[in-house]
């Protein structure tokens, strides 16, 4: 199974600030760990980070024929993006969201998500864990 792995704005920053909420590691360390799960579970895995809106939907669109599964972290654009939800929607691929701190015990804003409908399931507030779970879903559908 080939599954496409996408972080949204500021991932990249991880480990730098605010370890309260996301943690110590960095974004080389979750990449390992995207990584090493993928492995575990028997599939191939593309890792695709950007900070801008377009790029994510252009590589949603040329996901399509090319991956089996999608999972995202949408980041801010979570709480924005009806472009991203709609370039999923467009793909159909199966499609897990993840967000490394809980949406939901956070500011209000963060409470709404544009992708969650067009995803299959979201996992929320369990650190790097939460990527492990979206990959085992898609690839063995555990819960
Ligand atoms: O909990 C998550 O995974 C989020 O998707 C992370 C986003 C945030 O906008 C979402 O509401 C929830 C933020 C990504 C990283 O932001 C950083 C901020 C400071 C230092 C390092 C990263």
């Amino acid at each position: 199974m080939k599954l496409l792995i996408i972080n949204g704005p500021n991932l990249n920053m991880l480990g730098l600030r605010e370890p309260k909420i996301y943690g110590d590691r960095n974004y080389a360390a979750l990449c390992e760990f995207i990584k090493n799960a993928a492995d575990e579970a028997g599939a191939t895995c593309e890792i695709y980070q950007s900070n801008h809106e377009g790029a994510i939907v252009d590589k949603i669109q040329a996901a399509y024929g090319n991956f089996d599964g999608i999972v995202i972290n949408p980041a801010a654009y979570t709480h924005t993006s009806v472009a991203i939800a709609d370039a999923l929607c467009a793909v159909a691929i199966p499609t897990v969201e993840v967000h490394i701190s809980n949406v939901m015990e956070r500011e209000p804003f963060r409470h709404h998500s544009y992708v969650a409908p067009v995803a299959k399931k979201t996992y929320m507030g369990l650190g790097f864990d939460g990527y492990k779970k979206a990959i085992r879903h898609l690839t063995h559908g555990e819960e």
